[in-house]
């Protein structure tokens, strides 16, 4: 983002009222890289304790912490469980839905750019 400010110093060069024109935060050269949320999807066969058990193993939640947000799925339909790069985010997904596949739950997991 490029910001034009207009500041008063003892020196010129003025812009005729008497205040000086600096350029500041210049356009970053280095872009940040993307983040991508996580979201868990409510439905209605995964059991509430599984739900649990992912939540800790793959995303570090303590149990209440765990607790809290698969019941905010539960009850709202979905929740982000975590923001992450785009290679991590994917990896979660992917150990989620692994997870939940072999455990023939049909607990659903995907990701979204966060804007
Ligand atoms: N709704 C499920 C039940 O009542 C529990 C559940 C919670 C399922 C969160 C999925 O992502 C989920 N057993």
């Amino acid at each position: 983002m490029q910001v034009h400010q207009k500041v008063r110093m003892m020196t010129s060069p003025m812009d005729g009222d008497g205040d000086t024109i600096v350029a500041t935060n210049a356009k970053r050269k280095t872009k940040r890289p993307p983040l991508y949320k996580v979201l868990l999807l409510n439905d209605d066969y995964t059991p509430m304790e599984f739900v649990v058990h992912v939540l800790e193993r793959f995303f570090g939640l303590n149990h209440s912490q765990a607790f809290e947000i698969m019941l905010t799925v539960h009850k709202k339909g979905l929740a982000v469980v975590g923001v992450f790069s785009h290679e991590i985010a994917e990896t979660k997904v992917a150990q989620v839905m692994d997870c939940a596949r072999r455990h023939q739950h049909p607990l659903q997991c995907t990701m979204e750019k966060e804007e």
